[in-house]
């Protein structure tokens, strides 16, 4: 049906807004029986993997380049770490109108720059970071007349509360965790505006503790100050300068949550853990939030039996480098069935 047939009353879509539809939203909530065992709670992880270009960021673009229509704008940019481009591009296609995206070059997973590239945006590449990216795209946006899909559009942040919404409407009740990576900081943002939404509807009666995750090199929400040279290798999560910092901030201290930084290596652990255990792939920046929690298990500070809900936000398809840079190659065998019995008896 679409976020915005679905949640129609709860987002301002008029009789005028055009019935945008990738068939966004409505992603699987899967209760991981494995992984909830080795931390001692109810883990579900919401695989926003499933939405139309594999990841959240439809929930909010699809109200974005609606509303842009009903404007009158007939061309959007944005500046991206890749799915921002890959969703901005995937609903441009779907109306027809031209989209520029712009990419910190060489720091965006190789399916994120095909599907742009497939979707038939102008795809940008800027020598500098992300945040050098933003700026530009900004001034550009000015420039043009070219609506602004990043989420300092603030369609893009209530399109994303939907999220929040199907996690309540599944659930019965909100978690009391809700654990999701920070990048750029609008999803968690989002997700707060949309928990409190429903608390004041009286649809939950209690609201969950926000818990922010951030790669330890891009870190700036958890150390309280930008970072100037981003680096990790959730390139998702590539951010030194957050536009919505202090909206996240908010989110974490009025629910009593926090920010905690989790490294690369506990990112890319967390990662086979979820597949392995989990058989759900999410792609890196997308697993900091259960390398996080594994960090507070390990430190005696997740407390027993709770229920958490983290936000798998974007497809492990989309970055296969970093995927096979971790595991092993395939077992190559020739063509005959003596060759095929040593494998499966393990010999
Ligand atoms: C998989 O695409 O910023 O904190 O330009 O792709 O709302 O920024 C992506 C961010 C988490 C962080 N997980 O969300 C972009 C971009 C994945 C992401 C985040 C992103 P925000």
């Amino acid at each position: 049906m679409g976020v915005l047939k679905h949640y129609r009353e709860l987002l301002p879509v008029t009789d005028k807004t055009p019935a945008v539809n990738l068939e966004e939203g409505m992603t699987p909530l899967i209760y991981l029986p494995r992984v909830s065992e080795r931390l001692g709670i109810k883990l579900y992880g919401k695989f926003e993997g499933c939405n139309p270009s594999g990841s959240f960021k439809d929930r909010g673009m699809v109200l974005a380049v609606a509303k842009a229509l009903e404007e009158g704008k007939r061309a959007v940019i944005c500046a991206s770490t890749g799915n921002t481009s890959a969703s901005a591009a995937a609903y441009a296609a779907s109306q027809g109108i031209p989209c520029f995206v712009l990419l910190p070059a060489g720091k965006v997973a190789l399916g994120k720059l095909a599907q742009a590239l497939m979707y038939g945006a102008k795809v940008i590449a800027v020598k500098g970071n992300f945040d050098r990216a933003l700026e530009l795209a900004r001034d550009g946006a000015e420039k043009t007349g070219c609506a602004m899909v990043n989420s300092v559009n603030p369609y893009r942040l209530i399109g994303q509360r939907s999220g929040a919404w199907e996690i309540c409407d599944v659930l019965g009740h909100a978690p009391d965790w809700h654990a999701i990576p920070v990048g750029n900081a609008g999803n968690i943002s989002a997700y707060w505006a949309g928990y409190n939404e429903y608390h004041k509807l009286g649809k939950i009666n209690a609201l969950p503790k926000m818990m922010g995750f951030q790669a330890e090199g891009a870190a700036p929400l958890v150390y309280n100050k930008p970072c100037p040279n981003p680096e990790t290798i959730a390139t998702a999560i590539r951010i030194g300068n957050p536009v919505s910092a202090h909206l996240a901030r908010a989110a974490v201290s009025e629910s009593g949550g926090e920010f905690n930084a989790v490294t690369d290596e506990q990112i890319l652990e967390a990662q086979r853990i979820l597949a392995a255990e989990g058989g759900v792939f999410a792609e890196p920046a997308s697993c900091a939030p259960l390398a996080g929690l594994l960090k507070l298990k390990r430190s005696g500070r997740l407390p027993e039996g709770i229920t958490v809900t983290m936000i798998l936000t974007g497809n492990g398809l989309k970055d296969p480098d970093t995927a096979m840079s971790q595991v092993g190659r395939p077992i190559e065998i020739n063509d005959t069935l003596d060759d095929l019995m040593r494998v499966l008896e393990g010999k």
